[in-house]
């Protein structure tokens, strides 16, 4: 079941609305907004030439670096006592991304994301435990707020406190667990070590977003917990968590929310946008934000999208799960790869626990990768053997093999417990 009407929609009636939202977001940055009236004026297009979706490539692209330099409220468009409430997101450079919302945003975000979870399956009535982290990330909040919009109950943990976290998901029965997909490993790891299998839990679902999973590692999470994983996307310059969302009756994509948020594709190398079906970069623009309209935001995430019918009956365009992003490329003797590669292959091993890390290092010009993988607890296979397995695997699958391959034992690859994984150690 949907959340509302619009989510099942005819295509007509949501590009009437797109249209309609989009004319007043640009006509709102440009007035309100510096930095967007002097790229517009540069590029020579007024307002009034944006009349629909299919005029948006004439705008300029706007960065994560426009984000920096207008550090901290340079993109803002209303005024300051119009401002509810601040989130930051940390970017690895530079400083961090400030971003704002009024009374009004804050309303479109807690229906965006009761949408994302009623597209899970999530009912009123059923309780989440909220695990991802409370503060200026957009997570915590995010998720919180929208969680009571649907009418479900919200345990508030956030991120860390772990072995309290088992306890209480036994405890309090929730049905929902929303963190990152590593931290959801994490979790089962320790309950295990409290003597508590959560697959033996209420919990069903598993709502996780934030950071990348690939299909091995879902599939690691559902048979380990005993649950359906469900993707959930978004970035704090658009919105935080709810921007789209997988549907549990397909599991097949994401549903973007596009009546307040406009996806294209581009090529990430030229900028040119992309016929749906074809792999690129995602542009997203907010149509219904008011403290902070983005026009044609650059996300770095590499996707791909599809209008094509989905069986829970929403008409609402789906983008692929995100995998990789632009700027995660490595490039490791010549050869481009992304990590996410590198985990569907090694996950394809029984006896591969679903840890790793990567070390990149420049020796006498010479790049070297050092791949760290770890064994299953359970196996007690010949070590050697496995390593062939999996250089072979590797060869074959990406034609590329690190210059070493560690299997280390059970638990010696750092856990993250709070925050999002790093599994790219770049030394050069
Ligand atoms: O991570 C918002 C969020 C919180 C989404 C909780 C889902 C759940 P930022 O910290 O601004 O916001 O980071 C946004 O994280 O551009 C992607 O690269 C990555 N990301 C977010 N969701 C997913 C996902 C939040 N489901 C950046 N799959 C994005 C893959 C994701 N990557």
């Amino acid at each position: 079941m949907s959340y509302t009407q619009i989510e099942t929609a005819p295509r007509a009636e949501i590009r009437a609305l797109q249209n309609e939202r989009l004319r007043e977001t640009v006509e709102h940055a440009y007035e309100n907004v510096e930095h967007y009236r002097t790229a517009l004026d540069a590029a020579g297009i007024s307002p009034a030439e944006i009349e629909t979706v299919d005029d948006l490539s004439a705008l300029p692209l706007t960065t994560k670096a426009d984000f920096r330099e207008e550090y901290p409220d340079g993109l803002f468009a209303v005024d300051d006592d119009r401002i509810r409430r601040v989130h930051a997101s940390s970017g690895t450079t530079g400083n961090p991304k400030i971003v704002a919302y009024t009374r009004s945003d804050l309303e479109v975000w807690s229906e965006v994301v009761a949408r994302s979870l009623a597209a899970a399956g999530v009912e009123p009535g059923q309780t989440v435990q909220n695990g991802y982290g409370y503060g200026l990330f957009t997570g915590g909040l995010g998720l919180h707020y929208g969680i009571e919009e649907l009418g479900a109950t919200v345990i508030p943990v956030g991120g860390g406190q772990t072995q309290r976290q088992v306890e209480l998901l036994r405890d309090l029965e929730s049905d929902v667990l929303s963190c990152t997909p590593s931290y959801s490993l994490y979790l089962a790891e320790t309950a295990a070590e409290m003597g508590i299998d959560v697959a033996d839990l209420p919990v069903s679902t598993v709502l996780f977003g934030a950071e990348p999973c690939t299909e091995p590692m879902r599939e690691e999470i559902e048979s380990r917990l005993g649950v359906t994983g469900i993707d959930i996307y978004g970035l704090s310059e658009i919105i935080g968590p709810g921007v789209s969302n997988e549907c549990h009756e397909a599991q097949d994509g994401l549903h973007i929310w596009e009546d307040h948020f406009y996806p294209e594709v581009i090529d990430p190398e030229t900028g040119e946008p992309l016929p749906a079906g074809e792999e690129g970069e995602l542009v997203l623009t907010s149509l219904s934000k008011e403290a902070l309209p983005v026009l044609r935001y650059r996300t770095g995430d590499l996707t791909t999208l599809t209008y094509d019918e989905c069986e829970c009956g929403r008409t609402m365009v789906r983008m692929d799960n995100v995998t990789g992003r632009a700027d995660d490329l490595l490039t490791v003797r010549g050869v481009n790869l992304y990590p996410s590669q590198i985990e569907a292959v090694v996950l394809e091993f029984d006896a591969v626990a679903p840890y790793y890390r990567i070390d990149l290092y420049r020796e006498d010009a010479l790049d070297r990768m050092e791949l760290t993988i770890e064994r299953e607890p359970g196996f007690d296979g010949d070590l050697e053997a496995l390593r062939d397995r999996v250089l072979t695997r590797l060869s074959n699958v990406l034609s590329f093999t690190p210059d070493e391959l560690d299997i280390v034992g059970p638990g010696e690859i750092e856990r993250t417990q709070v925050g999002k994984v790093k599994r790219v150690y770049d030394h050069r």
